[in-house]
């Protein structure tokens, strides 16, 4: 199980090519946050073990990782690892807690710029401080058996950065702001120390096994576009320029999420990833009008319609998959995570109608080709 030099075979590689821009007999879909807190089977698993525990424990993170995929068997499209984007912080030397309930909680944030030479490390070696994310990939990927790949995954620089300063989840970001206006070139300095985590963190993950990999923005949006375009968008370009340089340009597709950031979406489509993951703001129309093809878009069903009853799921996930069109360029996904209390259900419903409604359109463009070679010919 620590091979990292040969894993089985890959039975359904959709994703993969999906985020390559070729050609799927359907729409490959996924959900972000699909392993975790509304599956009955993890809350059991949390009653027993601390949250960072099971992050931390390759057999418990990889059994975690396959709860969705055994439940959803075959609906599913890919695996993302069981972890947290937390753990960089904690890498660099920071406590970080899990308040079941309320969420992850440091107990000494960053205050004031001095407080990055006391509290974090110098050099971070990723081998030592999270070499049980790269043990979980390792072993979760044999246990997939190829069933689907594995998407290994980073936080962004500025979302973390948030998450440092704030100490937890936060309504305004005002003191992470207060950072970014007081202090621009101590941010800096922070986020280039994080991006420097980061990069090495997504290597070994690809090293230890990851087949794909996602860099989640959530604060995104909370930077207005000047502001994003100096403290969000050069480190998410840094960290797909520097993964490939050290990689290779083809050796795992990156997509990059920057949840609340519409406004940036023709700039996040020129900066090295394959696919740009959409929150529920874009239509399909706008968002493949604004990228031109050049990138594969992921998303965007509103997670909350997951509330709205039966009708109102197949309702939705219809206009996605037919906006989006079913076999190029497009990943279905959620515009943001799966919510703690969304039933089972609603998730199967949502998947189902995907496949669905994924092979219909793709029949359909099918006969519409064939009708067009017909006229050719004649
Ligand atoms: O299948 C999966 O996606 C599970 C792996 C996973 C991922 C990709 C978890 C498990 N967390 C994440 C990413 C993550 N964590 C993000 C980026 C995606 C997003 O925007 O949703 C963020 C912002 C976090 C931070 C975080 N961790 C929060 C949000 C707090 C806030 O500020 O609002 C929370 C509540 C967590 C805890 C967490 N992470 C993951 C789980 C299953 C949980 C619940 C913890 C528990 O069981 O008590």
């Amino acid at each position: 199980m620590t091979d990292t030099t040969s894993f089985p075979p890959l039975k359904n590689d959709l994703i993969i090519r999906a985020a390559r821009g070729e050609k799927t007999e359907r729409a490959p879909v996924w959900v972000m946050r699909q392993a975790g807190r509304y599956l009955p089977e993890f809350r059991a698993e949390r009653v027993e073990n601390d949250f960072f525990k099971i992050c931390r424990t390759p057999e418990l993170a990889t059994k975690v990782t396959l709860q969705p995929i055994d439940r959803y068997d075959g609906l599913l499209d890919a695996s993302i690892i069981f972890s947290d984007i937390l753990v960089i912080p904690q890498a660099m030397g920071m406590t970080v807690e899990m308040v079941p309930g309320k969420g992850p909680h440091f107990p000494t944030p960053l205050i004031v710029p001095a407080d990055m030479a006391v509290q974090l490390k110098e050099k971070v070696d990723v081998h030592k401080e999270l070499q049980y994310v790269f043990d979980a990939i390792t072993m979760t990927r044999h246990a997939l058996n190829g069933r689907v790949p594995l998407i290994g995954f980073v936080g962004a620089p500025w979302t973390l950065m948030a998450y440092m300063i704030e100490g937890g989840g936060s309504k305004t970001l005002s003191k992470a702001k207060e950072w970014i206006f007081k202090h621009p070139k101590e941010s800096h300095e922070l986020l280039g120390r994080i991006t420097d985590v980061c990069v090495d963190f997504l290597i070994g993950q690809v090293h230890a096994g990851a087949q794909m990999l996602q860099v989640f923005e959530s604060w995104g949006g909370e930077l207005g576009p000047h502001d994003f375009e100096h403290f969000s968008l050069p480190y998410l370009a840094q960290i797909a320029k520097r993964v490939k340089a050290e990689l290779g340009e083809e050796a795992v597709p990156m997509t990059v999420f920057a949840k609340g950031s519409w406004y940036a979406l023709d700039k996040l489509s020129v900066i090295g990833y394959e696919t740009v993951s959409l929150d529920w703001t874009h239509t399909p129309e706008s968002a493949k009008a604004i990228t031109q093809g050049r990138v594969t878009l992921q998303g965007n069903m509103d997670p909350n319609v997951l509330y709205g009853g039966d009708e109102a799921i197949v309702a939705a996930a219809t206009r996605m998959v037919r906006g989006f069109g079913s076999t190029r360029r497009y990943i279905a996904n959620l515009g943001h995570g799966i919510l703690p209390t969304v039933p089972v259900e609603a998730m199967e419903l949502f998947l189902k109608t995907v496949h669905r409604v994924g092979l219909e359109v793709a029949a359909e463009e099918k006969a519409a080709e064939a009708a067009n070679d017909i006229k050719i010919i004649g």
